[in-house]
């Protein structure tokens, strides 16, 4: 058969490991897929996989705790002859291992490895093999296909945007210099263009990038534009975007809602040691300006460096008391296998187990710490978390949110209560299950019946859903005509009947 009118079918597959924010990992190896492949996205936690239809090619993408799920996808999959790559963070880590359950590799952003195997089956898919690293040109992507991701399923506060890709620095703990090389920064008009493509239903936005503001020329820029029309959203930015008052407006006028960033420690030695370039004595300073432009300010909290003690949590306690932070989340470094972090410990016969499902975060302590037993930080995490989200703490936040008349200051009073009160209530019930080893362990065993209350689904024969299945108010609305990018944008304009082709901008 000619090249031009082969068709084949691909299928993508993600593995979270809670039901949480979704990726645009998948949509963006969609948008990647050569128009001779129908594509779909699968969300194991979301959707019944249907793994019996034909299909040429699998995509799987999971992260460490979830891999040997994937790998055993990927076994089924071989054994039905279909062609089985795997990517993502722990295969970039470790493309040796994950090699010997698969028939190709892709290291760090897949887009250009990805659309490469597509065309190598388009030809013959006995090229398809072993591993491949292509880094994509940002100028040349095609806009995340969302669209194929069922994003009825997920909140409508999380809708996934990216600006960039990577991050200036290299803390010791972090994977984002594994994944990109560098930093780079998509066109301005391709982010609003996928703001201006979200379905009408959503809420929020949140940016996936891992730190939006590494080079602040691009920040000032991108937010300058979103100040035209504000939406909603949270980011993820170093800690030092927030000590300039003048960023802080910037980013309110855009229309953010929620800052949130790696403050990791209050302990100075762990954030020298780990390369964090962050000084502890500021951060109380940084979230009061944060919460007092009516911004959420959010932090991620890790324990277990080597220089950290007891008193630590403590410490961090009092911090977050007197700060009023308003969102906080801990956990303990995960040393992932494939990192520098996991083979010290190795070699130190530091590792309490290799047994990758455990490398969860949170109170899944993987490696002995230096200065206190595996315990004592197991039971910090627990103390400081349950504490953080108690019902006095939450409601002493959810008090000082109130008063903060900048926040949420466009809603009526009483839907600025309902949020307020969301909020906060919310996490205290959460917490306390995942902080509760009995009910965390069931809810991990209950949380991929989930996808079973899409009842519909039972009845499915398949996962590649056909255009008119996609519901009316989940697809990207129409763009204005006044639009700079109206000519590109009418070709995907629902109503042309082109709406979920890829398109380049
Ligand atoms: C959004 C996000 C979240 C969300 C949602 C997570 C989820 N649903 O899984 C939230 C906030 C809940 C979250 C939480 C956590 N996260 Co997180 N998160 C991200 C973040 C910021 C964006 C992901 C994304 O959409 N990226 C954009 C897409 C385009 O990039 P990508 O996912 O890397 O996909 C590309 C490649 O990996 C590759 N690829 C991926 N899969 C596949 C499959 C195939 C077949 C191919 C060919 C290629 C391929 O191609 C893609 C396109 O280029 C990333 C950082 C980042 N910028 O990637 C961290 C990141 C994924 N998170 C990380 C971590 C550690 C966590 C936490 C464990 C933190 C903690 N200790 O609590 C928790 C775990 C929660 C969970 N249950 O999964 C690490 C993962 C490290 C690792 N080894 O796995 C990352 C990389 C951050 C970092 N820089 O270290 N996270
Ligand atoms: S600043 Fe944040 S995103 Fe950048 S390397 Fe450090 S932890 Fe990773």
């Amino acid at each position: 058969m000619p090249l031009a009118m082969k068709r084949l079918r691909a299928k993508l597959i993600t593995i979270p490991w809670e039901l949480e924010v979704p990726t645009l990992s998948l949509a963006s190896l969609a948008a990647a897929t050569p128009p001779q492949f129908d594509v779909c996205i699968v969300d194991l936690l979301r959707e019944r996989l249907v793994l019996d239809e034909p299909v040429d090619l699998v995509g799987i993408s999971a992260s460490t705790p979830r891999i040997n799920a994937a790998y055993e996808l990927a076994r089924r999959y071989r054994e039905r002859g279909v062609t089985v790559v795997l990517g993502g963070h722990h295969v970039t880590a470790l493309p040796d291992e994950a090699l010997a359950h698969a028939d190709a590799v892709v290291c760090g952003e897949g887009e250009a490895s990805w659309r490469r195997i597509c065309e190598q089956m388009l030809v013959d898919r006995r090229q398809v093999g072993g591993v491949y690293h292509e880094e994509p040109d940002l100028d040349d992507l095609s806009l995340p296909r969302t669209d194929l991701m069922k994003l009825r399923r997920y909140q409508a506060y999380y809708y996934p945007v990216i600006a960039t890709r990577g991050c200036s620095e290299s803390c010791s703990f972090c994977f984002a210099k594994r994944m990109t090389r560098g930093y780079r920064a998509h066109p301005i008009r391709y982010v609003l263009e996928q703001i201006r493509r979200r379905p009408q239903w959503v809420k929020a936005m949140y940016f996936v990038d891992d730190n939006l503001a590494a080079d602040m020329d691009y920040t000032r820029a991108l937010f300058t534009e979103l100040a035209k029309d504000p939406f909603p959203f949270g980011m993820q930015v170093r800690h030092e975007f927030s000590q300039n008052p003048d960023n802080i407006e910037l980013a309110r006028r855009a229309g953010c809602i929620l800052i949130s960033s790696g403050y990791e420690s209050l302990n100075q030695r762990s954030l020298d040691r780990t390369g964090k370039r962050a000084t502890a004595s500021y951060y109380r300073e940084i979230v009061e300006r944060i919460q007092s432009a009516g911004i959420i300010a959010s932090g991620n909290w890790m324990f277990g460096f080597d220089w950290d003690e007891p008193e630590l949590f403590e410490a961090t306690w009092g911090f977050l008391r007197d700060s009023k932070m308003m969102h906080s989340s801990f956990t303990v470094e995960i040393p992932f296998p494939g990192t520098p972090g996991f083979r010290r410990y190795r070699r130190e016969g530091r590792l309490l187990t290799e047994n990758y499902e455990r490398y969860t975060g949170r109170d899944s302590v993987v490696h002995r710490p230096a200065r206190m037993t595996p315990e004592q930080l197991a039971r910090g995490i627990r103390w400081l978390t349950l504490k953080y989200h108690s019902l006095a703490h939450r409601t002493r936040l959810a008090r000082a949110a109130w008063r903060n008349d900048k926040l949420f200051c466009d809603f009526t009073p009483s839907k600025r209560a309902l949020y307020i009160g969301a909020l906060n209530y919310f996490q205290v019930w959460q917490w306390r299950y995942r902080m509760t080893p009995s009910i965390a362990w069931l809810y991990g065993r209950l949380a991929p019946l989930y996808k079973y209350r899409h009842v519909g689904d039972l009845l499915r024969r398949t996962n590649f859903w056909a255009p008119s299945e996609i519901p009316a108010d989940s697809r990207p609305v129409a763009l204005s005509t006044s639009s700079p990018f109206a000519e590109r944008a009418g070709a995907m304009a629902p109503g042309r009947g082109k709406c979920l082709q890829p398109s380049r901008l």
